[in-house]
């Protein structure tokens, strides 16, 4: 079993995509262990994305996820990490495929409704920016 992180982005949440994007994560087979609604600090965001720091887009995105509330949650499940970046597809979703959340529903390659993390170390890391060990619920 493994977890990750994801994030309904203020994009997503404004679109009235949260349920949409859980009913895709668990039919997939994934189980929501924890979930919260919350609006970040730009300092908050800024220390989220902070592997971003040096690159250009970094201001424009931490502005957007505090821009509004976001849904962090917390998904467990065999390949867990691969499993919800396949079904939020491609980050720009001009390159998703057909079927994956930012195909269907992304307006850009900055509001992209959804965030995954990417590996071990970064859903560890996510995991715990948002959550801790008793609102982990598995
Ligand atoms: P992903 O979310 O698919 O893992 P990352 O980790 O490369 O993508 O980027 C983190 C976030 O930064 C993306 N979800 C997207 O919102 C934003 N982002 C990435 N590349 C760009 C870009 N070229 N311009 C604007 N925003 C970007």
């Amino acid at each position: 079993m493994e977890k990750t992180l994801s994030i309904v982005k203020p994009d997503g949440v404004n679109k009235n995509l949260v349920g949409e994007v859980i009913k895709r994560f668990e039919k997939a087979g994934l189980r929501v262990v924890a979930l919260k609604m919350v609006q970040l600090t730009k300092k908050q965001a800024e220390g989220f994305y902070a592997v971003h720091k040096q690159r250009p887009f970094f201001d424009s995105l931490t502005t957007f996820m505090c821009s509004d509330p976001i849904v962090p949650m917390v998904l467990e499940g065999k390949d867990a990490i691969k499993k919800v970046r396949d079904i939020m597809g491609a980050t720009n979703p001009k390159d998703a495929a057909p079927g994956t959340i930012r195909k269907d529903f992304a307006d850009s390659i900055e509001s992209n409704i959804v965030h995954g993390s990417d590996g071990h170390d970064t859903a560890a890391f996510e995991i715990g920016y948002f959550f801790n060990a008793t609102e982990i619920l598995r």
